[in-house]
């Protein structure tokens, strides 16, 4: 994997400085720390370093659910309810497969285009960028960014619940799992896991036929699922394009704030976040460590005759061991 290092060849940046207007809420200086940790560098970790002291105030929701669903039409009616009342609100959204399709976030512009000019809104796309960090440590470093520089409200928005889904939205105060009527097989689909780690479950499109029989066949899962947990995860039916229903989703996203700040719960799912990303941040610098060049010339010679010698996880131990 190449090591990029941005400051070999950008002008020095004055850190401190960027951080300064980080913290005083400069947006345009926000978009440049956020670029900056797009590349890991001591740079852009010296600037996280510097923010973290104010990082923790943002309220963190994931909006998940494959695509089409109506995740961006959501995304952006919530941010602008989140407006109506007040706080700023930073949405990032996170799409490797947009990368390939180029399609674009967020479709309907015209419709949004009112609350994508807002000024209290910021939108950034993390579809291409930041592979070479790791895509999921990448977003909650933009957040991390977006909550000190002032952004009361942090919203993720990410296709699926692959690992990189999972990765994003397990640092997030509350999930939300956005489906559709008649989606074949997502109930299966969601029983693989993500009707565990969902804290609230919206039917989108519930203009189309069949909605009320998806909510059902959720509410069913859900009630076997866990009859005692002290948290119930709701199952609105939304229609996000006209904006029904989203009062509805925006109401439980409080209540399920409430209940987490009740009983220290919010501590607790944080401190396990960022307990996640220290482990992540570990593995990266003990590969990257690991692999040293000597190493990576040894592997080689190691596999000069593939088939005849050590098997794999002979290799590997020959490499550890040494
Ligand atoms: N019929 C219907 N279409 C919707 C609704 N909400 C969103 N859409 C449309 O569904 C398409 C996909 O929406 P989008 O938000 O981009 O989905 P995403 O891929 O999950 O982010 C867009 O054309 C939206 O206008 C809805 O409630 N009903
Ligand atoms: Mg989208």
């Amino acid at each position: 994997m190449p090591i990029h290092t941005p400051d070999s060849l950008a002008p020095a940046m004055d850190i401190p400085d960027l951080a300064a207007k980080v913290l005083a809420g400069e947006m345009k200086s926000v978009a440049r720390a956020i670029r900056l940790v797009e590349e890991p560098s001591a740079a852009s970790q010296a600037l996280l370093d510097l923010i973290w002291p104010h990082v923790g105030r943002a309220q963190r929701i994931g909006v998940t659910g494959p695509p089409g669903a109506g995740k961006s039409t959501l995304t952006l009616q919530l941010a602008r309810r989140y407006r109506a009342a007040g706080p700023g609100v930073g949405i990032i959204a996170v799409d490797p497969s947009s990368a390939v399709s180029g399609g674009a976030l967020f479709g309907d512009r015209l419709r949004m285009g009112e609350i994508e000019m807002d000024p209290g809104v910021f939108i950034r796309s993390m579809a291409t960028r930041g592979i070479g960090g790791g895509l999921a440590l990448c977003a909650t470093e933009a957040a991390d960014i977006l909550d000190a520089s002032g952004k009361e409200v942090i919203i993720f928005e990410t296709v699926g619940i692959g690992q990189l889904e999972l990765d994003v939205v397990s640092a997030v105060d509350t999930l939300i799992m956005v489906t559709l009527p008649n989606a074949g097989d997502m109930v299966q689909a969601m029983k693989a896991g993500a009707l565990e780690v969902g804290d609230i479950f919206v039917v989108n499109k519930a203009d189309l036929a069949d909605a009320a029989l998806m909510k059902a066949d959720l509410e069913a899962v859900l009630r076997m699922q866990g009859p005692s947990a002290p948290w119930q995860p709701p199952v609105e039916l939304a229609q996000a394009r006209s904006g029904i229903g989203v009062d509805a989703v925006f109401a439980h996203i409080q209540a399920h704030r409430s209940y987490l700040l009740a009983n220290g719960r919010i501590e607790q799912k944080r401190k396990n976040w960022i307990a996640g990303r220290v482990q992540k941040i570990v593995n990266q610098r003990l590969i990257g460590r690991f692999w040293t060049q000597d190493r990576k010339k040894r592997l080689e010679d190691l596999l000069r005759d593939p088939f005849s010698g050590l098997s794999a996880s002979q290799v590997a131990s020959n490499l550890l061991d040494d």
